[in-house]
């Protein structure tokens, strides 16, 4: 087998593009014979995941289950990517070093736009709630978003098209040769 696994993983705010820019990735990779797989809210939250909710405890829960199952997919060689927005530094380095201690590669990348700009977009209005207390600790507003200190990758996806972002991951993976 060619193909190394790793995980890539996405972190930032709600609505900051996380979910666009895994889906272009992941198309992106398998158009060109890289199996991948991604991990999302909807594969997880409502699986493996759905007992639980958005507490600081639930959320840590959250990643660590995140991290082992991403880990295993990665030992299967898929290029994994997962897509939460992982606010904690902690966890996202448990997540890290679980790779780490396997052998296996982890990309972070910080998907990264202002509160402002996600506030502006508010796709599914989450925001609006939760500035009016309709749903409580949204992270950026009413719960921390700790923002990552030295990601492999940063995207500032108020500068940059999703095409760009997909490249700029594509390249940094042929650089370090996983693909
Ligand atoms: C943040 C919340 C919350 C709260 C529901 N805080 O934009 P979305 O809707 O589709 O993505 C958000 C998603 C975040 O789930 P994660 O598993 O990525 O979060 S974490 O990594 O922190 O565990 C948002 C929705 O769930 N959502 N309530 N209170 N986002």
């Amino acid at each position: 087998l060619k193909q190394k696994g790793l995980t890539i993983w996405l972190t930032g705010l709600s609505a900051s593009g996380k979910s666009t820019i895994a889906t272009a990735l992941e198309q992106a990779l398998l158009h060109s014979g890289v199996a991948a797989y991604r991990l999302d809210g909807d594969n997880i939250r409502f699986g493996l995941n759905k007992n639980l909710g958005f507490s600081p405890e639930d959320r840590e829960e959250n990643i660590r289950r995140i991290a082992e199952v991403s880990k295993l997919f990665s030992d299967a060689t898929l290029v994994t990517i997962t897509s939460f927005i992982s606010p904690y530094r902690k966890d996202r380095d448990l997540a890290r070093k679980l790779h780490n201690e396997a052998g296996l590669g982890f990309v972070e990348v910080f998907v990264d736009a202002p509160l402002k700009v996600v506030e502006e977009r508010d796709p599914k209005g989450l925001y609006k709630k939760a500035r009016s207390g309709e749903i409580k600790e949204f992270t950026g507003i009413s719960a921390p978003y700790e923002e990552p200190e030295k990601p492999e990758i940063h995207i500032h996806t108020d500068k940059v098209g999703v095409d760009q972002a997909v490249e700029e991951i594509v390249s940094y993976l042929k650089e370090e040769s996983y693909i």
